[in-house]
């Protein structure tokens, strides 16, 4: 069974313990590789190694690393077919979805931020001719960043990308639950001598080694993606040490369907929106708001799209849906799937577990659930569900909508479907989040500010916001 290994300084080790985790394939619910289970040992010699490069790195021209970053970017594309295989294994999700989406992002991301820091620049403030004020920009040290499992090679690229272009080393944490894209990652960064040090990869429990590694003193940055509870946390640890911290958070998002929305053009968007990547994206709008005048006719043509949705062997090009992360995670959806009942939700569809005969009879499959009839601030309403789970609730009109579409202490995304483009900015402008789409879901521009009110997250990532976060502005003041 294959072995995956830490990547600190430069070479690929095995966690000091010796001790490893097992890791499952979700699709036939068997485990297929192990995981290290690092300790202290581990994430200080990590830190260690990414505080010595360092010094050197820090000092490198922009060119010089966005060179290197781009060289990344190019292996991974080399290494395409490999890394979707991988990464659909590991977490669950049609090998399609991540021929589509995860991979190509994973090496855009490089890109991006490799061009990005070319372009870079800070601001002066010209005191009527007396002084000039200019402001350094500078990079900070070596950046904690720790990512889901989700969107595991996407995320981890999203946080590592920009911390590396801007000048700082990383010491990267991937979920535990879907470590294999980064390890793969690291095979490549040794395969192309990636300076030793510059990025460190350990693997291992979050609960166990995240606290050294966002508490050590050498990490003065970190920068999280994952639950709600466990960014309270860290919040909890890295905040009294003054340390900068980014936080993107979970999502209970409104998906806001007017009566003058384009019919079929929301119907088909609300179907994506409630199940791609099997409802477990932050950004997914789990809570669907439609207009009386609409709502039966909406029902309908919603479950008959949804009826076809194809759940399945992540392997099979015809399949819409694969599996679920874990077991744990599809039993928490599925006891959420049952507390709707007991509250008096009217499951329309699915709202079981889906066993498929033959090989993959253990895999933890979910059917692609719409449940109505709950009330817009029960729990189930409220607390994300992370799952191929859809909750339609019927408003009157904008001002009820906008009520019900706040209430959550959430607050990272919403999507509002009409025709009507001042009704579409006067609800944009009400609505509590940090990206607001207008008729359609989930189109990124990599340079927009990306992040969430509320308990959703704190700070803003993307573009030169990353690039911002990931550098320490120092002002410099000259008389003249
Ligand atoms: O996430 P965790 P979990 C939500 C979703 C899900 C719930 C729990 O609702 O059901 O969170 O999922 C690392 N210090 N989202 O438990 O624990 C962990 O190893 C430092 C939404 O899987 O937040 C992993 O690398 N790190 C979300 C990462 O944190 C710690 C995506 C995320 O795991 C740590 C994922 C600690 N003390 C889950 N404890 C989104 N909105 O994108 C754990 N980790």
């Amino acid at each position: 069974m294959e072995k995956i290994k830490n990547y600190i300084n430069g070479k690929l080790v095995e966690s000091s313990s010796g001790n490893y985790i097992d890791n499952y394939n979700p699709a036939s619910g068997k485990v297929y590789s192990l995981v290290p289970d690092s300790n202290e040992d581990d994430i200080n010699a990590a830190v260690l190694a990414a505080n010595t490069a360092f010094q050197s790195w820090s000092k490198t021209s922009k060119k010089y690393r966005s060179d290197l970053l781009m060289r990344l970017a190019s292996k991974i594309e080399e290494y395409s077919e490999e890394l979707i295989i991988a990464e659909s294994r590991d977490n669950g999700k049609p090998e399609a979805l991540a021929r589509l989406v995860d991979i190509p992002r994973a090496s855009e991301n490089f890109r991006f931020f490799a061009t990005a820091i070319l372009h870079f620049s800070s601001e002066l403030h010209d005191m009527d001719g007396k002084a000039l004020n200019y402001t350094l920009r500078e990079p900070i040290g070596v950046a904690a960043c720790i990512s889901p499992w989700n969107l595991p090679l996407y995320l981890l690229t999203w946080k590592i990308a920009p911390a590396l272009a801007a000048g700082n080393t990383v010491v990267a944490k991937p979920s535990e639950v879907t470590p294999m894209t980064a390890y793969i990652l690291s095979k490549i960064c040794a395969e192309i001598d990636f300076p030793p040090g510059v990025l460190n990869i350990v693997h291992g429990i979050g609960s166990k080694i995240g606290d050294f590694l966002t508490g050590h003193e050498d990490t003065p940055i970190v920068s999280f993606t994952g639950g709600t509870q466990t960014g309270r946390h860290i919040a909890g640890i890295a905040s009294p040490m003054f340390k900068k911290i980014s936080l993107e958070l979970g999502g209970k998002n409104p998906n806001i369907v007017f009566a003058d929305a384009n019919f079929d053009k929301a119907v088909t968007m609300a179907v994506k929106a409630g199940f791609s990547n099997q409802g477990q994206i932050c950004l997914c709008g789990s809570r669907l708001f439609i207009q009386d005048e609409i709502y039966e006719k909406f029902k309908k043509a919603l479950l008959e799209k949804v009826s076809k949705l194809k759940v399945g062997d992540p392997q099979d090009d015809g399949m819409d849906l694969g599996a679920v992360v874990s077991e744990e995670h599809m039993n928490k959806v599925l006891s959420k799937i049952t507390q709707a009942k007991k509250i008096g939700g009217n499951i329309l569809t699915g709202g079981n577990r889906k066993l498929i005969e033959g090989d993959l009879l253990n895999g933890y499959y979910i059917e692609p659930t719409v449940i109505e009839n709950l009330p817009f601030d029960c729990e189930v309403n409220q607390e994300e569900i992370f799952g191929p789970v859809l909750t339609l609730i019927p408003f009157k009109d904008e001002e009820e909508v906008i009520n019900m579409a706040n209430s959550t202490k959430y607050g990272l995304s919403a999507s509002i479907f009409t025709e009507n483009i001042s009704k579409g900015h006067r609800v944009a402008a009400a609505i509590k989040s940090g990206v607001v789409w207008i008729n359609t879901w989930l189109l990124r521009d990599l340079r927009i500010p990306f992040g969430g009110m509320k308990q959703s997250g704190v700070g803003r990532e993307g573009g030169f916001k990353s690039l911002q976060f990931f550098t320490e502005p120092k002002n410099v003041c000259i008389k003249i």
